[in-house]
């Protein structure tokens, strides 16, 4: 048995949902085999032992290609990448702008900025990972990333066709379930759940299969491509690439998914990443599949 990896028996489920935004349906029946997934999302105390074994250097660390950022500033085409900043009050909600700032020097160690730091954030998940570092992590591990089907069917931890992880109410008897945001995004965080930004793994109850944070903390790559008519811009990033740059499904919403803006801390929630962005709320988990 792989270490602190969970078996997913497979099955068949019921995927996606009608009832909250159009990317999301139809609901349709889809089979997935038995698999080995992460308990927790990869943290920073695992991904720096990664990077000590292999010298990996993150996207977010390396220069950045001026034809792939034709709109960009130049001054900013310098490594960095997307920290979320909250607004002093409300604002409009249709330009993600008004809280992602493009930071430089900003990395998985230092994920707010040069002037932030890890140092005791090494159980929480680590961020700041493009698809490229996420998938170079697994490969070191022996591992792989999910499909986006593998992601749902863990996530739904046995109960097919409801809301969240955990049932159908958002925090049964009060009882905070996840990470998410509670208040008006992106400038009142009430914090019910005790945390602004990431939280350690294994904080909040894990779903039917024994799975951490499979909802909420941090979004979560999955190897599955955004097909052409779900391209458009995403909720949760901005969209400072180039059109050319492929997009990725990201599952499980984070800590700035609000219910007034971004109702996704479900298993059937997904957006569509570019797969060089770097951000403070995007992580991943490594599956292993049988051979
Ligand atoms: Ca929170």
């Amino acid at each position: 048995m792989p270490e602190e990896m969970v078996w997913v028996p497979g099955g068949e489920f019921r995927m996606g949902s009608e009832e909250f935004y159009p990317e999301e349906g139809p609901v349709r029946a889809v089979a997935v085999a038995g698999f080995w997934i992460d308990r927790d999302p990869v943290t920073v105390a695992q991904f720096r032992r990664f990077v000590k074994a292999t010298g990996h250097v993150t996207v977010a660390e390396r220069p950045l290609e001026p034809d792939d950022y034709p709109n960009a500033d130049p001054e900013l085409l310098v490594p960095g990448a997307l920290v979320f900043q909250a607004s002093r009050g409300p604002v409009d909600l249709r330009d993600v702008r008004n809280w992602w700032a493009y930071v430089p020097g900003t990395t998985w160690q230092r994920p707010e900025g040069p002037a932030s730091d890890t140092y005791t954030r090494g159980g929480h998940p680590v961020t700041q990972v493009a698809y490229a570092d996420a998938a170079a992590y697994a490969e070191w591990a022996g591992k792989a990333l999910p499909t986006e089907a593998e992601w749902e069917f863990a996530a739904r931890g046995g109960l097919d066709g409801a809301t969240f992880a955990w049932g159908d109410e958002f925090a049964p008897g009060g009882t905070m379930m996840a990470n998410t945001w509670q208040g008006e995004f992106p400038w009142q965080n009430l914090m019910t759940d005790g945390y602004v930004g990431t939280s350690p793994v294994g904080t909040f109850a894990p779903n039917g299969y024994g799975l951490n944070d499979m909802t909420g903390n941090v979004w979560e790559w999955t190897t599955s491509a955004a097909s052409a008519d779900t391209a458009e811009r995403p909720c949760c990033a901005p969209g400072e690439a180039g059109e050319h740059i492929p997009r990725r499904v990201i599952k499980g919403g984070s800590h700035l998914c609000a219910p007034n803006y971004c109702l996704r801390y479900r298993p059937a929630a997904r957006q569509f990443e570019a797969v060089d962005t770097s951000t403070g709320h995007i992580g991943f988990r490594c599956v292993k599949r049988e051979t």
